[in-house]
């Protein structure tokens, strides 16, 4: 009886001890919240003071990483949806040593690596970039897929829980429904999601939105669902623990939360929940900072304090979780024994290796459409790259990465042994969710549709080379000829949309995407080989709906040699002297039309020509000053074509050239009308061609 008092009463102190602590560190986080927003004079207070509890007791009680170690494979990962709400990230980040008071003064600042949304850092704990509301949760669903796809290649031993922060923004976001509809379809049971109800968006109360009932949303998509109070660690911790108990089901905690909590005005009065304190510094919303600062328990004159108590506590869990990382790591090494050879494989995976492809000796026919030669290369890549997920969206078998899904099968509920990801018509959480998957690591994936609805993937797509994630983009049906589907369906601006991202550098200098428009089957292969070996970018691959013949190979020369110029983004595929009379530049199979007009100018006229393919206008851009004087000697004239906007290829024909390409859209028709009446025919290409020359 005795001994079960003092049990009894142990627990309640170390309960309240937990709670007290608890208390304390989410208040500290508060503070630096509103100091670090005060000082920077711009940022998003309010719902970070709202979430600081969850943050507190995730990291805390649940959160797995090594503090040696942050990139620890095996780690749990946390994805913050609301990239607007860093500061409560980075404070946290503060609590367990990452980042120092003195960086969270310099936050938003020139050179800070606190941006004002985080950007990809798992050195520092950001696993991934935040901004754009929405695809922050749904890279979270795509590093949980890549994490049971993973799981049931390696075993157990590799479990880890994928935690995502979502709030109203991110609940609202169209994205939000393809990502809550597959998680629950796939049962990802190892993704465990918060959902920060606090009523406040940015510019209105969230019930003068929505009368939506989140909770038999997430329910009718297979869910588990609880509803807490989101400030009450207590409630949190519970939450947790049940959805960690859940292994079917993805889980969703909505935390009903205080917007701005703590918040008060000089007159004492309570300022939470507050549309005003949502992005904004709590000073220009009204609230008194100091005596904020105060009633939780900090010093308004020197707000960027760790608490002695709080530094103490967090020292105690940082042991702690270096302790279980330990421990996880020692039954690595066991299994490492026990198995060498799936050892190997796994470092291979996680080291990014790609496995030895002879991708230009891919057999690709001499006349079929360049999206099957795509899926002839998709077929060896699903023979050789065992850790590379393919998705589409709906569109497989036209968009032809069935050549892929014919090697595997589909992912399912409860079989992650496929390697082809069904999304269904939902292309842009697909893209974001093939980042996620990249994010995660061990992975390489790709993703296919039509090139038109590249526009649906367009935000992922910037969130990818942003993020400089490798990921792979095939499109096909690259032009106006799917005619007969209507000008829905025919990308015309697509292209010149995406060589401007291609324009646009990374931090490194790169293009940020790889767009290549392979010209023939052969070129298809090379494209595959530049993509595939481009781990610091995303690559795209566009790819013809309809029948291409093969170019010719150079003089005792084979195309598979030849495409490697390629390399070089723009090369010359066929010239009668090296001091050609005039050059003719295209990409993807316009390239064709250029060499069979050349064959019936040739008829009539005695000339010397040079075809230049150009796959890619970024990577020709990056090439110096010789190589592009060699392939457009000054002085000679240009003549471009494209199925696109004219207007990338201006700078390539200068003043004497002319790009023949298109400039509008809305006329339906079969392929061949369309050509015709659009003048993409030989015989009239040669007389475009003709007529510069006679200009001259
Ligand atoms: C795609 C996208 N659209 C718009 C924004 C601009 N924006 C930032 S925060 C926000 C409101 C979000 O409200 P909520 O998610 O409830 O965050 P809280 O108020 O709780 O901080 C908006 C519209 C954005 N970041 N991303």
């Amino acid at each position: 009886m005795y001994i079960c008092r003092n049990l009894y009463l142990k627990n309640q102190l170390e309960k309240y001890m937990k709670n007290f602590l608890a208390q304390k560190s989410s208040d500290n986080m508060r503070i630096l919240i509103a100091a670090m927003v005060e000082k920077s004079k711009s940022g998003h207070p309010g719902g970070s003071m709202g979430g600081a509890d969850y943050m507190n007791a995730l990291y805390a009680d649940f959160l797995n990483w090594d503090p040696d170690d942050m990139t620890w494979f095996n780690r749990d990962r946390f994805f913050l949806d609301p990239g607007h709400q860093s500061p409560m990230l980075y404070a946290m980040l503060a609590l367990i040593g990452i980042f120092s008071v003195d960086d969270l003064k310099n936050f938003r600042q020139w050179g800070s690596i606190l941006s004002g949304h985080p950007e990809i850092n798992p050195k520092c704990g950001i696993e991934n970039t935040s901004g754009p509301l929405g695809q922050g949760h749904v890279m979270g669903v795509g590093a949980a897929i890549a994490e049971k796809f993973l799981r049931h290649k390696f075993g157990e031993w590799t479990a880890h829980y994928t935690y995502a922060f979502i709030s109203d923004g991110g609940i609202q976001e169209e994205i939000s429904q393809g990502a809550g509809r597959i998680a629950g379809h796939l049962k990802l049971g190892n993704l465990i999601m918060f959902y920060d109800a606090n009523n406040v968006q940015l510019s209105t109360k969230v019930d003068e939105v929505t009368d939506e009932d989140t909770a038999q949303k997430y329910k009718s998509w297979g869910w588990h669902v609880q509803t807490i109070n989101g400030n009450d660690y207590q409630e949190i911790t519970q939450a947790i623990k049940n959805a960690k108990d859940e292994k079917e089901r993805p889980s969703l905690i909505i935390g009903h939360t205080v917007m701005g909590k703590g918040a008060v005005g000089s007159d004492g009065k309570n300022m939470e929940g507050l549309v005003s304190t949502h992005g904004q510094p709590l000073s220009k919303a009204g609230v008194d900072v100091a005596k904020t600062i105060a009633g939780l328990g900090g010093n308004p004159d020197n707000p960027f304090v760790i608490f002695d108590e709080v530094k103490q506590a967090w020292n105690r869990i940082l042991d702690e979780k270096r302790r279980y990382a330990q421990q996880k790591k020692t039954e690595q090494q066991q299994w490492e024994k026990e198995n060498p050879e799936l050892a190997q494989k796994y470092h291979d995976f996680i080291g990014g290796k790609l496995p030895d492809i002879d991708f230009l000796n891919i057999p690709q026919s001499d006349d079929a459409p360049t999206r099957n030669a795509s899926a002839d290369v998709l077929s060896v890549l699903a023979d050789k790259v065992e850790n590379m997920i393919v998705a589409s969206a709906d569109l497989a078998n036209s968009d032809k990465t069935d050549g892929f899904l014919k090697k595997t099968k589909n992912l399912r509920p409860h079989d992650f042994s496929g390697r082809f990801l069904q999304p269904g018509v939902a292309e842009l959480t697909m893209s974001a969710l093939i980042n996620g998957i990249l994010i995660h690591g061990g992975m390489y994936a790709a993703c296919g549709t039509f090139f038109v609805f590249s526009d649906y993937q367009k935000p992922a797509i910037r969130m990818s080379a942003l993020q400089k994630l490798p990921a792979l983009f095939i499109w096909s049906h690259d032009s106006y000829r799917v005619g007969e589907d209507g000008p829905t369906h025919q990308p015309i601006e697509q292209y010149a949309g995406l060589a401007l991202m291609e324009q646009l550098k990374n931090h490194d200098n790169e293009p940020s995407l790889l767009l290549l428009r392979p010209a023939d089957g052969a070129e298809v292969n090379m494209a595959y080989k530049m993509a595939m070996e481009n781990r610091t970018t995303p690559s795209a691959i566009v790819l013809s709906r309809q029948n291409v013949k093969a170019l010719p190979s150079k003089q005792g020369s084979a195309r598979a040699q030849d495409v490697k110029e390629a390399i070089h983004g723009g090369y010359i595929v066929y010239e009668d002297a090296t001091t050609p009379d005039i050059i003719l530049l295209g990409h993807g199979s316009e390239v064709r039309t250029l060499y069979d007009a050349v064959l019936l100018l040739k008829e009539k006229r005695k000339i010397n020509c040079r075809i230049v393919s150009m796959p890619s206008l970024g990577l020709f851009d990056m090439q110096s000053e010789t190589y592009k004087k060699h392939i457009f000697p000054v002085g000679v004239p240009v003549f471009a074509l494209t199925a696109g906007l004219p207007s990338l290829f201006e700078k390539y024909v200068g003043d004497k050239g002319k790009v023949f390409g298109l400039t509008h859209f809305g006329y339906s028709a079969p392929a061949e009308v369309l050509d015709e009446k659009f003048g993409f025919t030989v015989e009239n290409i040669c007389e475009e061609i003709e007529k510069i020359m006679s200009e001259l």
